[in-house]
């Protein structure tokens, strides 16, 4: 794995840029969790008509929880609870205490609404402040976001926060790559904010117009919504000369900010968890909740929501909790392998995008761009893994990638494909969120589109 531990051109935010709960020790940080989730389970338990029925249902009562692993005794919410509420079943204050809804399309079924009071909208934008500082960015500076505006929280949660953390905030959102480039040269923004594959695209833009990445005013870039490697932080930071920092989160249990990475460890999203208590459970048996260090699902109970609390979501994210480092009390988030509900299981191997994007970074012919693409032309499942050439490497190099890739994926992985090498910039490119499994086995997913944004 390529560290790449020196800030670029980004500094510590030094303790007393802290907000007061990044400076508590573990002890003093268990205990306001403690207090605040007795309060959420009891708001919950009044409020929402389901969670009253599921505890009811699991035999268990607010006052049941005595300490913070009693939360293990509480049964889990999932999205499909929201679903079959669906759209405001499960908030818990009047329609007109909701200030803002969101809600996440979903490729099926209906889409999950997310409501949030002014109170939330507030504590929100704190996190995402907090996220965006402890990643490099300071007030006063030029943020560039290019986050989706709209039902996603992307951009809305992005915006606010910058906006509270005294930034200049540019309301791009995604899409109409040249005209990002032209703003991007002429409002000189310090910070973008999008998805990693977004910046590459941006990047890949720029080159093909004659820009050198390089040149821009961009110190740093915080980048999430989508699982991303070290090797694409390596490759992002080498290309556009600036600081890419990690944020996570998703809308069921906020949106951006639920975790953010500091920039002089860049080790991991610090989990803000004066407002979410995680736990990793095992994603095929759920009763086991996992220790610190053990990879499984993230888990997620809030702990100051009032519009839509939210007890035990189960993620489907797939990490692992780790010691607080550059913020000692608040623990870390590995990176995001991939979600489990995600995870291509071809002939009995368990592979996840993720993997091949580790890989194929390390191949100097290889681009990051790729997809895959997943059959079923006799009885046995077949992957072939779409990936561009570098601008730069001859067809005798880049003949020589594809059979090291299959070579190293069998290696590392354990599963045999096809790579087929196609030429630079015929892939389809996204402005948000990247597709990148094509399963064809299903007859319901279209082919990959080639040469086009999402
Ligand atoms: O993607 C919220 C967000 C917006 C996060 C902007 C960061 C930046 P959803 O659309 O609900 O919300 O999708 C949530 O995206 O469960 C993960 O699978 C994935 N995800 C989000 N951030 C990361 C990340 C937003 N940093 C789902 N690394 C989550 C890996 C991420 N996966």
């Amino acid at each position: 794995m390529k560290a790449t531990a020196a800030p670029i051109k980004s500094t510590a935010a030094d303790s007393s840029m802290w907000d007061p709960e990044e400076r508590m020790s573990r002890d003093e940080l268990e205990a306001l969790q403690l207090t605040r989730l007795k309060q959420t389970l009891a708001y919950a338990y009044e409020r929402v008509p389901l969670y009253r029925s599921k505890f009811d249902d699991a035999g268990v009562h607010p006052s049941d929880l005595h300490e913070l692993g009693d939360l293990a005794r509480f049964p889990y919410t999932t999205k499909e609870d929201l679903r079959s509420t669906y759209p405001f079943g499960m908030f818990a204050v009047p329609q007109q205490q909701v200030a803002r809804i969101h809600a996440s399309s979903g490729t099926t079924g209906r889409p999950t609404v997310v409501g949030y009071t002014s109170g939330d909208v507030d504590r929100w934008a704190t996190l995402v402040a907090r996220s965006l500082r402890a990643s490099g960015v300071r007030p006063g500076y030029k943020v560039h976001n290019a986050y989706g505006y709209g039902l996603f929280t992307g951009g809305l949660g992005a915006h606010f926060g910058a906006e509270k953390l005294g930034c200049t905030v540019i309301p791009m959102s995604g899409g109409q790559t040249e005209r990002q480039i032209q703003l991007i040269l002429d409002f000189e923004p310090d910070t973008i904010l999008c998805t990693p594959t977004y910046l590459l695209a941006i990047a890949d833009a720029m080159t093909a117009a004659g820009i050198d990445p390089r040149s821009t005013s961009l110190k740093n870039a915080v980048l999430g919504a989508e699982p991303w490697t070290e090797e694409m932080r390596h490759e992002l930071e080498t290309l556009m000369d600036l600081d890419a920092c990690d944020i996570y989160g998703l809308s069921e249990v906020m949106g951006p900010g639920v975790a953010g990475e500091c920039v002089e460890s860049k080790d991991g999203a610090h989990i803000w968890e004066d407002h979410f208590r995680p736990e990793i459970i095992d994603p095929f048996d759920d009763t086991r909740v996992l220790g610190d260090g053990e990879p499984g699902e993230l888990v997620f109970t809030s702990l100051t929501k009032e519009a839509l609390p939210i007890i035990r979501y189960r993620t489907h994210d797939l990490t692992r909790l780790l010691p607080g480092t550059a913020r000692p009390s608040m623990r870390r988030m590995g990176r995001i392998t991939g979600r489990s509900d995600d995870m291509i299981i071809l002939r009995g191997v368990n592979l996840f995008p993720t993997q091949i994007e580790e890989i194929a970074l390390r191949i100097p012919a290889l681009s990051p761009h790729f997809q895959l693409e997943i059959t079923r032309p006799g009885r046995l499942d077949e992957l072939t893994v779409r990936i561009e050439r570098r601008e730069d490497s001859s067809t005798p190099e880049s003949a020589a990638a594809a059979l090291e890739l299959s070579a190293q994926i069998k290696m590392h992985v354990g599963s045999t494909c096809t790579v087929q090498i196609v030429e630079p910039g015929t892939l389809a490119r996204s402005s948000g969120k990247l597709r990148r499994i094509y399963d064809l086995r299903r007859n319901t997913d279209p082919a990959p589109a080639q040469g086009s944004a999402r």
